[in-house]
């Protein structure tokens, strides 16, 4: 037995005071036992088997459905290290409010201790963590989204270190709701919700803000980014990581399936949130998703914008504030490809019989209810997926829900400028954290919520990792959101951006040009692939250009935004935010409109 887990566990028992400590081992007896238990409890619910075998529903309480950043703090020493972007409470006081909090509240229950292993075995991307905590429906979505048990405690030896990671249910009291994160000692502290990326502390806690940090000392980077492999028909792979904030298109990107007009193109899934990220001995940047499973948005998911996470979660899947279809007990949401049920069980646990649900315009699933299935279930996983190598980068792609300012696709001139391009991401919020919706915010990196340090160090750690490696990928920006007067998508999207990523290997492999304009290059149109596909001519103009009058806007936005940031901007991100300015204002014409520009 590893000492330090021992006299953690011992400090953890006397604050919690559980009846019992359970120890996930991992195996498939003692999972099934737990999730008997919470469907006894009432905690998940059994979908139907021969339709949805092992899946299950559960539902939380009502005001805990998404993340909460107003109460999720960086408890480093100095406020000045957790950075404008981050709340912060100085440790010992935390701790202390903290300990309150969780003192004897797992009175009666058992303490479940999950030991989970993040990236491949092997592999120098790794970390362990242990998670405590009191609710089975943590422990079986864990047992999901990492490698829990006997290939943790394997791979953490006598001598291993973790990350400590405690969760407690307490009463659910939204004023009392605290997800804490203390670098300097690997530990995480959350308590009073049990909704997804504020209790599956492996996500969002471990494997970005904590992450992250490491990142920093060890020269490396911790990202919410998608990763997939390309296939062309001649059988080559070309990998590519994407950051999209939250609900903005990860899940979807990393399964894509090619239109009919691409026959012998292939899209496989690396990972669907998280990237680990290191420079290889060849000079390229090399990324490892540390996952083992997705926890992904449900509504709108469908036969037609993505067939493989549905054949994902047809099996082993827990559901999470979707609706119920009565009639054959069966998972429904927003955009499935069946019609909404007659008698129905809603995300909040109302019945809804005889189709009295259609007159009413309230959801029956939740905007940001979910599926946590494993990637051993998905079709289009990757063979590479648990390469301890990890996949080569071609490309970087940043991007975000912009109505109006951001064109279709452009790139950046090199690694700073596409820093900056990243920087400098805008997108509108979604359900995925609590707070209003359809509000365009700054989401750097779409890691705004996630990084767990000051985010001007993290701009130049991004700025060095362009140094430390010879062959870096080239940075893009994507925006699958652009919406034309009449308010709807100018884009298709979902397999239709296949021909974008197309454009963005022709750039990787310099088979084609591009057109100079402020904001990076912008694609000739003859080299976007349209075929077949139904756009006016104005809305591929429309797409492929950006408006000089707004995004002059967006660059005031950008000063703004980053005046907080004092002396911990860095100048590199400033000159190029200064040279974005002087070219804009030397624009007589939308950027990209007419086609004119320099070529490169
Ligand atoms: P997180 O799990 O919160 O990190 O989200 P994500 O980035 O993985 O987003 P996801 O792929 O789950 O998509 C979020 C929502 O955007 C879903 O409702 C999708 O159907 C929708 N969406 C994804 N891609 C596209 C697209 O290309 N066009 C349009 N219009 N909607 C899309
Ligand atoms: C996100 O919000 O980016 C998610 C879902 O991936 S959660 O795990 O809740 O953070
Ligand atoms: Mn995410």
């Amino acid at each position: 037995m590893n000492e330090k887990i021992t006299s953690w566990l011992g400090e953890m028992r006397e604050l919690l005071a559980p009846t019992d400590v359970i120890w996930i081992d991992g195996s498939d007896e003692q999972l099934a036992e737990i999730r008997e238990e919470s469907e006894n409890n009432g905690e998940i619910i059994r979908l139907n088997s021969e339709k949805y075998p092992n899946c299950y529903l559960h539902r939380t309480a009502e005001n805990d459905v998404a993340r909460v950043e107003d109460r999720t703090f960086i408890c480093c020493e100095n406020q000045s290290d957790a950075g404008p972007t981050n709340n912060w409470v100085a440790p010992a006081e935390m701790y202390e409010k903290l300990r309150g909090l969780y003192k004897n509240c797992m009175n009666g229950k058992p303490l479940y201790v999950i030991p989970f292993l993040m990236g491949p075995p092997d592999s120098r991307f790794s970390k362990i963590g242990i998670q405590l905590t009191d609710s089975r429906y943590v422990v079986l979505n864990m047992a999901i989204m990492t490698q829990v048990g006997k290939v943790a405690t394997d791979a953490l030896g006598a001598n291993g270190d973790f990350v400590k990671c405690l969760h407690a249910t307490a009463d659910l009291d939204p004023e009392n709701r605290y997800i804490c994160h203390f670098p300097q000692d690997n530990t995480v502290w959350s308590i009073n919700s049990a909704y997804g990326g504020n209790v599956l502390l492996s996500k969002k806690c471990l494997a970005l803000r904590l992450a992250s940090d490491m990142g920093r000392r060890e020269g490396w980077l911790a990202e919410h980014m998608l990763i997939l492999g390309l296939e062309s028909p001649s059988g080559d792979v070309h990998y590519v990581a994407a950051a999209f904030p939250s609900a903005c298109g990860k899940t979807n990107l990393a399964m894509l399936i090619p239109p009919v007009q691409f026959p012998g193109y292939k899209v496989w899934t690396v990972g669907d949130d998280i990237a680990w990220i290191r420079v290889g001995a060849d000079g390229r940047l090399w990324a490892v998703n540390p996952e083992a499973g997705f926890f992904g948005v449900a509504p709108l998911t469908s036969k037609k914008t993505n067939p493989n996470a549905l054949a994902s979660i047809q099996k082993n899947t827990i559901f999470t504030n979707v609706a119920l279809n009565m009639d054959d007990n069966t998972p429904w949401w927003e955009g499935a490809d069946t019609p909404e049920p007659e008698n129905v069980v809603d995300w909040r646990g109302n019945v809804w019989q005889n189709g009295e649900h259609k007159n009413s315009d309230t959801p029956l699933a939740h905007p940001n209810s979910r599926f946590t299935a494993p990637i051993s279930g998905c079709p289009c996983r990757s063979t590479e997926w648990a390469n301890p190598e990890g996949v080569p980068l071609s490309a970087i792609i940043f991007g975000g829900r912009r109505a109006k300012t951001a064109p279709l696709v452009y790139e950046a001139f090199d690694w700073n400028h596409g820093v900056y391009v990243g920087a400098t991401m805008a997108s509108e919020t979604t359900a995925a954290a609590s707070g209003a919706v359809g509000v365009v915010r700054r989401d750097p990196m779409a890691m705004l919520p996630f990084c767990g340090y000051n985010m001007g160090d993290y701009f130049v750690h991004w700025l060095n990792m362009g140094e430390k490696a010879s062959q870096p990928p080239k940075i893009f920006h994507v925006n699958w959101f652009k919406k034309g007067d009449d308010g709807k998508f100018l884009w298709r999207g979902f397999g239709e951006n296949l021909r974008v990523l197309l454009w963005i290997l022709d750039r990787c492999t310099n088979k084609i040009g591009a057109r100079k304009s402020a904001i990076g290059f912008l694609p000739n149109k003859e080299d976007i692939n349209l075929d077949g596909l139904d756009i006016t001519e104005t809305a591929i103009n429309e797409l492929l250009s950006a408006d000089v009058q707004s995004w002059r806007e967006d660059i005031a936005a950008q000063r703004k935004f980053f005046e907080p940031f004092g002396e911990k901007l860095p100048r590199e991100i400033a000159e190029q935010l200064n040279e974005t300015e002087k070219m804009l204002i030397n624009s007589t014409e939308n950027v990209g409109v007419g086609f004119s520009g320099e070529y490169s």
